[in-house]
């Protein structure tokens, strides 16, 4: 019996990554009768037949699983943000809130940078460093910041998402061209014509480590189990004050005594982050009220 991770389903079948072979495994026994749900990510143990095709006899436990996309046991996510134009710091701020909710790490990527001035990536950079996440800057153009993507993706599990047309495409083809991601234009023509299959799939890299491309996005729910009370942990840069809140159930917005409002005001914080992290905490709020 080997120990593989499944790199996607496909009519019936899994591909199943051992070492540098991928097997192309059926499911037999139970797992068939009982539909077992299988992911991208999963790693399970898996028989390989005389033919060299494999039968999965079982999967093991899961750290996580992520629904958009389906994968499992992601460990981070690439937040791509093109620099021209602007990087939209809301989507940034969402995704990195959903990250932390599935116990994934955020590394923030600001792409284009071929695009814009030293200054305005400084001041980009600024931010995300302060708020406590890994930073990277790359331009596919340029080739800057390529080598340290890909040392960031090697022997993880990773997920690049953000806007449609930023450039998470682009970013893997620079990483690894044998990849051929479909980038720009045609990427474009595709997703407004005829329905397109989209296969969630990790890709392997030769570098090691597998990843998965997604389709841009323009909207994004919170997660809605959130309550009120937690959305604030979910911002790593404002641990330190928030234990400082004369309240412990301290929500940072209008409490007597409040240490991450003061930071907000002695410029310890970003207020950009302090402004959405006030209108997420509206939507959490909201969320809670529907329910
Ligand atoms: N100037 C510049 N253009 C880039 C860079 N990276 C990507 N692009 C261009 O940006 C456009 C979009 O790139 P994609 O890689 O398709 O973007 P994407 O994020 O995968 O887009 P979706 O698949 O629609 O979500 C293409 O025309 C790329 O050539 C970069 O570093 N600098
Ligand atoms: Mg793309
Ligand atoms: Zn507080």
């Amino acid at each position: 019996m080997l120990e593989g991770t499944i790199l996607k389903g496909y009519s019936g079948f899994y591909y199943v990554k051992y070492e540098e072979k991928t097997y192309e495994c059926s499911l037999r026994g139970k797992n068939r009768l009982k539909k077992a749900k299988f992911l991208p990510g999963d790693n399970v143990a898996f028989e390989v037949l005389t033919d060299g095709s494999g039968v999965i006899a079982n999967i093991l436990p899961r750290r996580n699983e992520l629904i958009r996309p389906p994968i499992a046991n992601v460990e981070q996510v690439i937040i791509v943000s093109s620099l021209n134009p602007e990087p939209d710091l809301w989507l940034i701020d969402r995704l990195t809130i959903l990250a932390l909710w599935n116990d994934v790490q955020p590394v923030i990527c600001f792409n284009k940078a071929d695009q814009v001035s030293e200054e305005s990536i400084s001041l980009y950079q600024a931010i995300y460093i302060s708020a406590q996440f890994p930073v990277i800057i790359t331009s596919t153009k340029d080739g800057r910041g390529i080598d340290k993507l890909k040392a960031v993706l090697k022997n993880r599990i990773s997920v690049v998402a953000g806007a449609s047309g930023v450039g998470k495409s682009s970013l893997l083809n620079a990483v690894q061209p044998g990849l051929k991601l479909q980038t720009g234009e045609v990427s474009q023509k595709l997703k407004r014509g005829r329905h397109t299959t989209r296969h969630v799939e990790l890709l392997p890299l030769s570098s090691g480590g597998l990843v998965a491309d997604t389709p841009g996005f323009s909207s994004l729910n919170l997660p809605s189990e959130i309550i009120r009370e937690e959305l604030s942990s979910l911002f790593p840069d404002f641990q330190e004050f928030r234990e400082n809140c004369k309240f412990s159930t301290c929500q940072h917005r209008v409490e007597p005594k409040c240490s991450v409002r003061e930071a907000v005001s002695e410029g310890q914080l970003s207020v950009n982050r302090y402004n959405n992290y006030l209108a997420f905490l509206d939507e959490v709020i909201k969320q809670e009220r529907s329910f």
